[in-house]
C-alpha cells in the first residue's frame, strides 16, 4: 500500500509568504506544482497526509534563544551538529499554517513540538521521541512512501532515511522537492538513493513506474 507524505508546505519556508526561512523555488508556481500533484495522485486512490514543522517559541533550533548566537551558526547539541535557524513555524501563528487546505490530508503530523530537540525527521525527534507516523502507517498497512516537499536537505531527507531504516520503501519525487541549498540538496538525494532509496523525477515518472 502506498501513501504520500507532503512534507512542511507552510507560510515560513516559501517565498510566496515571505517566510522566515523562505526556501529558493518557493513561489505561486510551486504551490501550483504542489496541488496539481495531490490531485494527481488522489486520482490514483493514493492517500495524501502532510507534515507541519510545529514549534514552541523557545524552541531549541531557534538563534534567538541561544543569547551572542548568530542565525545560522552552528553548534553541537547531543553530539550532533545543530544549525541556528531564525523563528519559524511558531505552534499557532498563521506563518506556521499548511498553504494547502488541511482537508486534502487525511492525517497530518506535527513534529519538533519538543523545545529541547530538534526533529528534521516526520518519524522522531532528536532525543529519539517518536511521532504517531509509523503507528498510523503500520495499521495502515503503509510500506511504500511518496515523499516531497520542502526541505530536500532537511526535513526530506530526514524523513526518507528514517523510513528506510525502518524499512519502507521511499520514493523521492525531485522536481516536487525544495532545498535549502543546492550542494546540501544534491548530497541529500545521492545519501538516500545510495541507501535504497528511488529518486524520480517527477509524478509522470511515478506514475509510469506503477
Ligand atoms: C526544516 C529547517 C528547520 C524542514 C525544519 O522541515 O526541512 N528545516 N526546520
Ligand atoms: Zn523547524
Amino acid at each position: 500500500m502506498n501513501a504520500v507524505i507532503v512534507v512542511d508546505i507552510q507560510g515560513d519556508f516559501t517565498q510566496l509568504m515571505n517566510g522566515a526561512l523562505a526556501v529558493p523555488g518557493t513561489g505561486l508556481d510551486y504551490l501550483h506544482k504542489i496541488n496539481k500533484a495531490i490531485d494527481q495522485v488522489k486520482g490514483l486512490g493514493i492517500p495524501v497526509w502532510a507534515s507541519q514543522d510545529w514549534h514552541p517559541a523557545d524552541h531549541i533550533s531557534f538563534f534567538t534563544n541561544h543569547p551572542g548566537k548568530k542565525v545560522y551558526d552552528k553548534i553541537v547539541l547531543q553530539g550532533k551538529e545543530q544549525i541556528l535557524w531564525p523563528p519559524h513555524c511558531v505552534q499557532g501563528t498563521s506563518e506556521a499554517d499548511l498553504l494547502i487546505e488541511p482537508a486534502f490530508f487525511e492525517v497530518v503530523v506535527q513534529k519538533g513540538r519538543d523545545p529541547r530537540f530538534d526533529s528534521y525527521s516526520c518519524f522522531q525527534d532528536d532525543g529519539g521521541q517518536e511521532t504517531e507516523l509509523n503507528g498510523i502507517l503500520k495499521k495502515r498497512m503503509i510500506n511504500n512512501l511518496i515523499i516531497f516537499g520542502i526541505a530536500t536537505d532537511y526535513c526530506v531527507h530526514f524523513t526518507a532515511l528514517d523510513g528506510l531504516a525502518r524499512g519502507y520503501k521511499i520514493l523521492v519525487i525531485k522536481s516536487l522537492c525544495r532545498g535549502v541549498d543546492p550542494e546540501t540538496s544534491a548530497q541529500a538525494l545521492e545519501e538516500i538513493q545510495n541507501k535504497g532509496a528511488v529518486i524520480l523525477k517527477d509524478l509522470e515518472e511515478l506514475i509510469g513506474a506503477r
